[in-house]
C-alpha cells in the first residue's frame, strides 16, 4: 500500500469564554478571544506544511450549543483553505455541539465531509483515483448521548486502512462526562486501524498497537486545570499500514499553576522577587507564547504577617500583573492566592501545655478521627440545611471541609500567637 499522513484534532471549543477570568485587561483580554481560533489557523497551517492527506476532526468543534455564528464561519473558512489545496477534512460532532442545535445556513466546502447521527457510515480517502483509507464515523444527534456507540461499528471495506471517527469516553474516566461510554475492548473487536477519539481534554495515548487508539486532547487550555502543551497528533501510516504518532504542540496560550513556598523568604521585598521570578519561568516554559498563572503561596515564614494584612495580596496581585502583564510575551496573573501560614513550629507547640497546644489537638482530632469529621458538617447546618442559601450553595464535599479546617486553623493560630513576638 501507499504511505500517508494525517492530522488529528479534536475538542477546538471554538469561542470558548474562558469561564471564570475576571478583572482581565483588554491586551489579555483581546488575546483569550482570539486563543482558541488562532490555534485552529495553526492545526491547519500544520496540514498544509506537512503536506497531509486529510485531517479528522473528532467533535466538540464549537464550546456550546449555542454556537456562534463568527466561530461557525471561521471553522468553515479554515476547512476551505485546505479543501482549496486538495485536503479533505473529516468531522464528527460531539456533547458540546450535537446535531440537533442551532447551526447557520453555510455552504460547506466540497471537501469536507460531515457524519450524521443515525448511524455509522463510512466514507473513502481517495488519492490518484485510488482508496487509501476509508474513515467511520458517527455524530451525537443529541447533547445527553449514553449508549455506548462504538459498538456499531463495524469495518465492511476491504480497503489498506480503517479509521474510526467518535467523540467518546473509553473506560470509567471518572474526571470526564461518561458519554458514549465504551471499552478499549469494544474499540478493538471493531476491525479498525486507528481510532481518532475526542473528548478527553488531556492528549493520551490510549493503545499503540493494532489499533492504534488515542485522544489529542484539546489543542488550546481554557483554564488552570488544563495545562501544560497542548496540540495535536500527526500520524504517518507506513506501506506495512503502521502508524505512527507524533504530538505537535499548537497551543496560542499556554496556562500554569504554580505554588510558591515562602518558607525561606525573610522579607517583603524576597517575596516579591520569587513571584516575578515564577513569573519568568512560566514565560520561559511557555515558549514564545503569552502565559496564564494562578500562583499558590505555600508554607511558613515571617512573610505570612504581611500576607494576613488586609489588602496586601490583592495589591501584591496588582502589582504583578502591571509589571509581567505589559511585558511581551505577558504572563497574566490569574489568581495570587495565600495558603501561608505563621513561623511557628507546629510540632513543639503540639507537645507543649498550653492552649494553643489545646487548640492544635483539638484540630487534628476533627482531622483524623472520621466522627469528628462528619461532625464538622453538622456545625454547618444553619448554612447548608436552612434559609435562602442553601438554593445556591453546593453540597461541601469531604475535600471542602479539610480546607475549611486547614485554613480556620491557620486563622486562629495566627490570632492566637500574634501577641507572642
Ligand atoms: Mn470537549
Amino acid at each position: 500500500m501507499r504511505k500517508f499522513r494525517f492530522v488529528h484534532t479534536a475538542d477546538l471549543h471554538l469561542d470558548s469564554p474562558f469561564v471564570g477570568l475576571h478583572e482581565v485587561d483588554e491586551r489579555v483580554a483581546s488575546e483569550l478571544r482570539e486563543a482558541t481560533f488562532s490555534t485552529f489557523d495553526r492545526i491547519v497551517d500544520l496540514c498544509q506544511e506537512k503536506d497531509a492527506d486529510f485531517l479528522l476532526v473528532a467533535g466538540d468543534i464549537y464550546d456550546s450549543a449555542d454556537r456562534s455564528l463568527r466561530a461557525q464561519l471561521r471553522f468553515r473558512d479554515n476547512l476551505r483553505r485546505l479543501s482549496d489545496s486538495g485536503i479533505p477534512t473529516f468531522v464528527v460532532y460531539g456533547n458540546h455541539d450535537p446535531l440537533n442545535r442551532w447551526s447557520a445556513t453555510l455552504e460547506w466546502p466540497e471537501q469536507t465531509h460531515t457524519f450524521g447521527g443515525d448511524e455509522v457510515t463510512s466514507a473513502p480517502v481517495v488519492r490518484n483515483g485510488e482508496p487509501i483509507a476509508y474513515i467511520y464515523g458517527i455524530s451525537y444527534p443529541t447533547r445527553d448521548v449514553r449508549t455506548n456507540l462504538a459498538k456499531r461499528f463495524r469495518r465492511t471495506d476491504d480497503g489498506p486502512f480503517a479509521i474510526g471517527l467518535l467523540h467518546c469516553n473509553v473506560g470509567d474516566d471518572t474526571g470526564h462526562e461518561p458519554y458514549a461510554p465504551c471499552t478499549l475492548d469494544d474499540l478493538t473487536r471493531s476491525g479498525m486501524d486507528y481510532w481518532a477519539l475526542g473528548h478527553v481534554h488531556n492528549h493520551r495515548i490510549l493503545s499503540s498497537k493494532k489499533p492504534m487508539v488515542l485522544y489529542p486532547g484539546n489543542p488550546q487550555g481554557r483554564s488552570p486545570r488544563e495545562l501544560g502543551p497542548r496540540g495535536c497528533y500527526v500520524i504517518d501510516v507506513d506501506t506495512g499500514g503502521h502508524p505512527s504518532a507524533e504530538f505537535v504542540r499548537v497551543d496560542t496560550i499556554s496556562w500554569f499553576s504554580e505554588a510558591v513556598s515562602i518558607d525561606d523568604l525573610d522579607t517583603d521585598e524576597a517575596l516579591i522577587s520569587a513571584v516575578e521570578a515564577t513569573c519568568q519561568q512560566m514565560r520561559e516554559q511557555a515558549e514564545g507564547r503569552p502565559a496564564i498563572g494562578r500562583i499558590t503561596l505555600t508554607g511558613r515564614g515571617p512573610v505570612h504577617r504581611s500576607l494576613a494584612r488586609p489588602g496586601f495580596v490583592t495589591e501584591l496581585e496588582e502589582r504583578v500583573r502591571e509589571t509581567e502583564g505589559s511585558q511581551n510575551p505577558f504572563v497574566w496573573v490569574e489568581r495570587l492566592e495565600d495558603a501561608t501560614g505563621s513561623p511557628i513550629d507546629l510540632e513543639q507547640r503540639r507537645s507543649g501545655q498550653d492552649f494553643v497546644a489545646d487548640f492544635l489537638g483539638l484540630v487534628d482530632e476533627y482531622r483524623n478521627e472520621p466522627e469528628r469529621a462528619a461532625s464538622l458538617r453538622q456545625h454547618l447546618g444553619l448554612l447548608f440545611d436552612a434559609g435562602r442559601a442553601q438554593k445556591l450553595l453546593d453540597e461541601p464535599t469531604a475535600a471542602d471541609l479539610r480546607d475549611w479546617l486547614d485554613a480556620a486553623e491557620a486563622m486562629c493560630l495566627d490570632l492566637l500567637t500574634a501577641e507572642e513576638d
